[in-house]
């Protein structure tokens, strides 16, 4: 046997049963191998759409990605989605072939690489190495890293004997100190209004749930209203307390109650500038707590009056027991006003469709009826993205897909395409910007090829939007972000969609149609979209700049 074979099949072994990537003659043997161990390959049509696939993957499903690219471009191709995995801490493993000759035409530095975007470089060192090599790679993975696990051609041609790695012990997560349980306690205590906004760290991974349940006892006990940050948009989905996203996206009486609120605790959570909305959301005199599993996190991005190191989960089951029931922030008529109010659905606003565009606002509201609830809302960058952020609801947690750490444009096709893998149960919907749409393109053809009933949502302002909307108002030229018209269904089309262009509400009976119909091709939506007004939620976005 050689080493590619017993690093493919010990992965397999290991649990790796999605992989996806590109193939080329370095990763080819190593790929088969995971195969032929029981894993399910997914090719991509580029190294960046393999990547994020499998980024958004291991995002849904818990657990951790793998990914398989050629030595040298097959790598640098995937840079730009390693780099939003590693920003994200998802669990991800990239298999990374290696050219070992500095004269090869595909070597590269690749532990430079992986420290230029802040992933973790593993390698096989050798033959002999090779399976420890990939259980270290593994349980680095597990504790939330992204991986480039190296592999040299020459260690990977070697022979090697099968053999028997005993598998790490098991980390389990941290509980917190007694006195720390007992201050936050103290502090809940003397709160009239608390908010949890709960984050990444709250969802559920390796295995284990969300830690919605310990969070929602809590809170019902000491009266706090819950929220969330974007990535774990949905996690209290269907709580009468809930106030759905924190920050730029948050709607006026999410906005309001989180501002008034003199206690906000950050389960999993970094209250950075875009939860926080650059501190806006803090009211005067509020206090604030941080739970967090990684020492690192704590008060990274803000002061925080307590930080506990603790699992959110343990946590919260410690404070629930030690703390005496109260109101707090909680009341029939704020309960009332939340159902009236909080969903941006529900906030007035003058509809700017003119029978040639439509106001993406009322086209998001349209889809939000239309698209059955079971869906996974994948969403790229770009001016559009509070849109379908805003107006689009989702099931729970695993319904939302946000690979924005990185801020990159293009990821959202293949963010979708990674979700939908993991929750072939739900309906995915990927919004894009035409932007967006036209740099991810390749990965169209994929989605048509694996048969997915895919939903994708181009919001087609013909413009690099966000940069019109930044540089618009100060007068400066905006030929340089701007494109003539594209007939994105039509493209669409050509990689085997139902490709339809909506210029108004009454063209989504197309949406309707294969709605009903059996979904056998994907279907594409280019809603040609007003824009005569930037995001105001974007604005924020631009002052972290
Ligand atoms: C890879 C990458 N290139 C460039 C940018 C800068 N940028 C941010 S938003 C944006 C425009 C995206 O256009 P589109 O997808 O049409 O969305 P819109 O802003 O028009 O809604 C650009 C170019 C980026 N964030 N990422
Ligand atoms: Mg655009």
């Amino acid at each position: 046997m050689r080493v590619a074979d017993a690093v493919g099949r010990e992965l397999a072994r290991l649990g790796a049963d999605v992989v996806f990537g590109v193939v080329g003659s370095g990763n080819f043997r190593v790929t088969n191998a995971l195969i032929s161990g029981g894993a399910r390959f997914i090719a991509a049509r580029h190294e960046g759409g393999a990547t994020v696939m499998a980024d958004a993957w291991a995002r849904t499903a818990g657990r951790p990605g793998l990914v398989s690219v050629h030595q040298g471009p097959g790598l640098t191709n995937a840079m730009t989605g390693i780099a939003e995995a590693a920003k994200s801490r998802t669990p991800l493993i990239v298999l990374a072939a290696e050219a070992p000759e500095i004269r090869s035409n595909f070597y590269v530095d690749v532990a430079g690489l992986a420290a230029a975007v802040g992933a973790t470089a593993e390698r096989l060192y050798s033959p002999a190495s090779a399976l420890a090599d990939v259980h270290r790679a593994w349980q680095t993975a597990l504790g939330r890293r992204t991986v480039i696990l190296a592999l040299p051609l020459n260690v990977q041609a070697a022979a090697c004997e099968p053999a028997v790695v005993q598998a790490a012990p098991r980390t389990y997560p941290p509980a917190p100190a007694p006195e720390a349980v007992t201050a936050v306690a103290a502090v809940l205590r003397g709160a009239d209004r608390p908010v949890f906004v709960a984050g990444r760290g709250a969802r559920g991974r390796a295995g284990r749930p969300s830690a919605r349940a310990e969070l929602e006892r809590l809170a019902d006990a000491c009266g706090a209203l819950l929220a969330t940050s974007a990535v774990a948009k949905g996690l209290f989905r269907g709580s009468p307390w809930d106030l759905d996203v924190s920050g730029g996206f948050a709607s006026p009486l999410a906005a309001e109650l989180i501002t008034g609120s003199d206690l906000i605790i950050g389960w999993g959570c970094s209250l950075n500038m875009w939860t926080m909305r650059h501190g806006k959301l803090i009211g005067t005199g509020a206090t604030l707590i941080q739970v967090d599993d990684d020492p690192g996190a704590l008060g990274a991005h803000r002061p925080v009056h307590l930080g506990v190191l603790g699992d959110v989960a343990e946590t919260a089951r410690a404070v629930a027991d030690a703390i005496s029931p109260g109101p707090g922030y909680r009341s029939p008529e704020l309960r009332d006003r939340i159902a009236r109010e909080v969903r941006w659905r529900d906030v007035p606003f003058e509809d700017d469709s003119d029978g040639q565009r439509i106001d993406p606002r009322a086209l998001s509201i349209a889809l939000d009826d239309l698209l059955p609830a079971e869906r996974t809302v994948a969403v790229d960058s770009g001016n559009f993205m509070g849109y379908p952020s805003m107006y689009l609801s989702v099931p729970d947690e695993e319904g939302f897909c946000f690979t924005q750490a990185f801020q990159s444009v293009g990821l959202g096709l293949a963010s979708a395409i990674g979700a939908a893998v993991a929750r072939p149960d739900r309906l995915p919907v990927a919004a894009l910007g035409d932007g967006g749409a036209l740099m991810g393109v390749s990965e169209l053809e994929t989605v048509a090829r694996l048969g997915i009933p895919m939903v994708v949502v181009v919001y087609d302002d013909e413009a690099y939007g966000a940069e019109v909307h930044h540089f618009g108002p100060e007068g400066d030229p905006l030929d340089t972000v701007r494109f003539p018209p594209a007939d994105i269904a039509a493209i669409a089309r050509g990689f085997g969609f139902v490709g339809a262009t909506v210029r108004g509400v009454e063209d989504l009976g197309a949406v309707r149609d294969w709605l009903e119909g059996p979904r056998q091709r994907p279907l594409l939506i280019d809603a040609k979209i007003t824009s005569e007004h930037g995001s105001w939620w974007l604005e924020e976005a631009f002052r972290g700049h």
